[in-house]
């Protein structure tokens, strides 16, 4: 059996495609069904439709075999017991840092620590160090956006696509820090007991993703 984790929506959809080419078909549509198990059209092979940010958890501890996740939340993650053979080219977006539109970057930071709000709070603490700076970060969940709206941080570690949620809260990217394509994800142990068969899948997305290109 193999096992790939996937998230619903942006991933799930641009997914698909590359999954069909490898003949690996879901028999339902996870948006629609409530399942969190879905079958394909190959007896062997199903999905998991779990939280993005929890699809390198599932493959590193080997409850998927393979996975779909975002650069971003993998940066986050960290690599450990993942090999990340595939770069899908799929999801495109950047990490990068933001503030209100109007701040002023010379004086930011001048009175005392910056303060960072964040759900990628490993990317941010990272970014900061490399840049020598001493930050105090704060774990968000969610709407990052309103944090410095609201005074509770001076910027924001967050992804970015087209800047329109950006600007239509009143901020704006400062800083480029990575960036973000979604990568297919391979838990180690897997990849050597159950070699042909993931090798197979992943050579057919290879190619895929270069028909693409
Ligand atoms: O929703 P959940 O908390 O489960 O997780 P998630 O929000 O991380 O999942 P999902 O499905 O929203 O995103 C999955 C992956 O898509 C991310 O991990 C990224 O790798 C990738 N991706 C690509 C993006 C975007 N583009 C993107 N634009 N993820 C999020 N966004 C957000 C962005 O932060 C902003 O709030 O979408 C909003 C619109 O972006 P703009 O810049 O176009 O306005
Ligand atoms: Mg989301």
């Amino acid at each position: 059996m193999i096992t790939i984790a996937l998230s619903k929506g942006r991933i799930y959809k641009e997914t698909l495609p590359l999954l069909e080419a490898a003949n690996i078909i879901p028999v339902e549509d996870p948006e629609k069904s409530r399942k969190l198990i879905l079958d394909t059209n190959q007896e062997d092979v199903n999905l998991v439709i779990i939280r993005a940010t929890d699809v390198p958890t599932y493959v590193q501890f080997g409850a998927a075999d393979i996975g779909v996740a975002g650069k971003d939340v993998l940066l986050e993650h960290g690599a450990e017991g993942l090999y990340e053979p595939v770069d899908l080219k799929i999801a495109k977006c950047k990490l990068m840092t933001a503030g209100l539109a109007d701040a002023d970057l010379e004086t930011l930071g001048q009175n005392g620590r910056l303060r960072v709000a964040t759900k990628f709070t490993n990317v941010a603490k990272r970014f900061f160090e490399s840049r020598g700076e001493q930050v105090e970060v704060i774990k968000l969940y969610g709407s990052m956006e309103l944090g410095p709206i609201v005074g509770l941080a001076d910027l924001i570690v967050d992804v970015v696509d087209t800047g329109n949620t950006l600007k239509a809260n009143g901020l704006k990217p400062i800083d480029h820090i990575a960036d973000v394509s979604s990568r297919l994800v391979v838990n180690k142990a897997a990849m050597k007991m159950k070699h042909e068969k993931i090798r197979g899948i992943i050579e057919k997305i290879k190619a895929a993703v270069e028909k693409n290109a």
